[in-house]
């Protein structure tokens, strides 16, 4: 009886150590399971020294103290002597060895930002130094020395020279006062309005350390379909004392500018960028704002898209409503983020061509202090999208790269979809807009225009959820905002594989088939979501599901059918010469491609072919057996990351195990729903069968069209 007690207790005492919900993220420390590497790791680091009480260096120490002794086991003191063994931290103002050590011109390339990690001897002892010119280099390198450890590399022979390509590297929430978030899968709003600023939460320390982690620097706290509240005293204390938890990781806060702001909360009779009363109004809300907050970022702005107010309300362009909120904040050194996210109710062109055709005129015309933020593709975060048309198109201005990791049409946070392929097929687009060097990473670093300000942001997916995102494999979209936005040329692999080995295990094994899986999660989605080039086929409003043939929005850009018009004799939208001709916006190797329908790239054929159900592609099959392929695929593919992940229950804890294997189960299910549901609607016009061999849909197209989800989030 008793030894089943303590078999009992045993079993609970292992759960509750063991079990892991998913909160630490990839910053989990756990003692290193490799004997050799412990082994290695527990000779070489004995200490911290850390020779100043700056707040950043600060961070920066204590979370080297809890990493290391997390990770070896035991624990590693901070201490001002220096031994064998001791991480040593600091910058060449309070070391000055450093400069006899690393030269001036490394010491200037690693500029705000950037770090140096050397295995050196000093005074007769081997240390490694983490350095940096100023603090937050340091605070990066101490994160990038934890990885090493985490990802089990050795960490005998360092010499790392490491620095951002990208200067600004930002999440933007669209987390709303009422703490909703827009297209937020993960719970509420983290940000608690109403207990702040007096109640500040662990959350935001762990928060500004996973972001600190991985070097992002700037989060925007608001809605981009924003409320002008947020712009009033109390709310600004809100906000000032959040900026003062991340200040301490080097981040910024920046906000959301409602354009009607003066008009709401200052009594202002009109928001006109020209009128002297508004400028003015701006001018001393930005001294207000930077006097309670002195390191404030900046603003985020949508204007006249999609109901918001802005310049042209006041038949004003983009340029000067950008120019007047730059105006307000340059004393101050802030930055304005306008985005190119644009399209009017009123205009009957192309949605694809709008952001262009409002934006490419004004190249030029902005202050040197604004950024335009361009969404990676010209319809919105698709599964895939060609680059947009502007990058390469406005080579006077910095245009800052915007990705969505929250997964709004992508299967929200039930469907593992590991983006950085997305991420990275964009980046590497060649825009053809220079001779050599101008892909779309180029353009957006800024080494292609020599532009000072560069930036790449983030929808964020984080919400009141205990692991942050809601599917455990969305943090890993997170993770890759900030290591792309730091280092554009690692490759999704890379990202994958560091991730996984600090979030889960660094078990081969279990590493190698979870790669495998997260690589092809995006192709895996297109098939079964929107094969070939199509686009836009979400259910409405909420985009949850298919709905191909929904046609009811008030607009008819806002409908499934005007994105992929289908008919008798075949589908997809003619974007070329022929059609709405969208494709002159890109440079002319570029639109050559696109608009040969044999040299379009098949993956992308429906974005600006209307193809006929007989067309015959490379592989010799039809368009339709090819579509029917496609579909088929997709749901293939997700069967067997199910059957791959089955196999991995004993690498991982049971709860985030079973977790992922439940939300693969659903996954399958919506996946066949998708595949089912556009098929039989799309045979209606093919009139084609779908090919022998493949299971037949068990519902009809009346019953998937049929399906509401009046509480789908959105
Ligand atoms: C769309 C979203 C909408 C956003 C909009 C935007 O459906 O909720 O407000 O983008 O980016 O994708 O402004």
């Amino acid at each position: 009886m008793k030894k089943w007690i303590a078999v009992i207790i045993g079993i609970i005492l292992f759960n509750s150590i063991f079990a892991e919900n998913g909160y630490n993220l990839w910053l989990r420390y756990n003692v290193i399971d490799n004997p050799t590497f412990l082994q290695q790791y527990r000779q070489q680091i004995s200490s911290i020294s850390c020779p100043s009480d700056n707040g950043q260096l600060i961070a920066a120490h204590q979370e080297l103290q809890k990493g290391l002794s997390g990770l070896l086991g035991k624990k590693v003191p901070l201490q001002m002597s220096v031994i064998n063994g001791t991480v040593m931290m600091g910058l060449p103002s309070h070391l000055p060895f450093i400069k006899t050590l690393v030269s001036d011109t490394v010491l200037a390339r690693l500029g705000n930002d950037g770090f140096i990690i050397r295995t050196i001897k000093h005074e007769g002892k081997n240390i490694t130094l983490i350095a940096g010119n100023k603090e937050a280099g340091v605070l990066y390198g101490a994160f990038h020395f934890l990885r090493l450890l985490q990802t089990q590399q050795s960490i005998q022979q360092l010499n790392i020279i490491s620095a951002p390509r990208i200067d600004l590297r930002i999440l933007n929430h669209w987390d709303n006062l009422n703490r909703t978030v827009e297209r937020g899968y993960a719970g509420g709003s983290i940000w608690d309005w109403q207990r702040l600023p007096g109640y500040l939460d662990q959350r935001y320390y762990d928060y500004a350390r996973a972001n600190a982690s991985i070097g992002i620097n700037g989060t925007v706290l608001t809605n981009v379909n924003a409320n002008a509240m947020i712009l009033t005293e109390p709310w600004l204390q809100k906000v000032a004392a959040l900026a003062g938890i991340f200040r301490q990781y080097n981040i910024k806060v920046y906000l959301t500018a409602r354009f009607s702001a003066p008009v709401e909360i200052g009594k202002l009779k009109t928001a006109d960028p020209l009128n002297e009363e508004v400028k003015k109004w701006w001018k001393d809300k930005a001294d207000e704002i930077y006097r309670i907050i002195p390191d404030f970022g900046g603003f985020l702005v949508k204007a006249n898209s999609e109901g918001q107010p802005g310049p042209q309300n006041y038949q004003r362009t983009h340029a000067d409503g950008a120019n007047m909120l730059a105006d307000a904040v340059a004393p101050h050194g802030g930055i304005v983020m306008w985005r190119a996210f644009v399209y009017s109710s009123e205009s009957p062109e192309d949605r694809f061509k709008q952001a262009y055709s409002e934006f490419k005129p004004l190249d030029g015309q902005f202050r040197k202090n604004v950024l335009i933020q361009v969404k990676n593709g010209p319809i919105d975060f698709q599964p895939r999208e060609p680059f947009h048309p502007l990058f390469g198109a406005m080579g006077q201005t910095p245009l800052m790269m915007e990705y969505q990791l929250t997964q709004e049409y992508l299967g929200f946070a039930t469907h593992l979809v590991y983006e950085a392929p997305l991420f990275k097929e964009v980046l590497n687009a060649d825009t053809h807009s220079k001779n050599n060097g101008g892909n779309v990473a180029q353009i957006i670093d800024g080494t292609a225009d020599a532009h000072v300000l560069s930036g790449m942001a983030g929808v964020a997916n984080i919400g009141s959820d205990i692991n942050w995102t809601g599917h455990p494999f969305g943090q890993a979209n997170w993770y890759t905002l900030g290591r792309l936005a730091w280092d554009h040329t690692l490759t999704s692999a890379q990202i994958a594989n560091e991730w996984i080995r600090q979030t889960f295990s660094n078990k081969k094994a279990f590493v190698d088939t979870v790669q495998q899986l997260m690589l092809a999660s995006r192709e895996i989605i297109v098939n079964y979501m929107t094969p070939l080039g199509l686009h836009h086929i979400m259910g409405y409003g909420h985009h949850y599901g298919p709905a191909p043939w929904y046609n009811k929005a008030p607009r008819a850009d806002w409908n499934p059918v005007y994105f992929h018009k289908a008919d008798s004799i075949g589908i997809g939208f003619n974007r070329t010469t022929s059609g709405s001709n969208a494709l002159a916006q890109y440079q002319p190797a570029v639109r050559k491609q696109f608009e040969n329908i044999n040299t379009c790239p098949e993956n992308m054929l429906l974005w600006f072919h209307h193809v006929s159900w007989n067309h015959k592609m490379q592989s010799g099959k039809t368009l339709w057996e090819a579509l029917c392929e496609k579909y088929y695929n997709g749901v293939d593919s997700v069967r067997w990351m199910q059957r791959s992940w089955s196999k991995l229950r004993s690498y991982i804890d049971e709860e985030r195990f079973v977790q992922i294997q439940q939300l693969l189960n659903i996954q399958e299910q919506e996946a066949v729903w998708w595949r089912n549901a556009c098929l039989l609607y799309f045979q209606t016009f093919s009139g084609k069968p779908i090919p022998a061999g493949y299971e037949k849909p068990d519902r009809t197209l009346e019953y998937y069209m049929g399906l509401s989800f009046p509480y789908a989030p959105n």
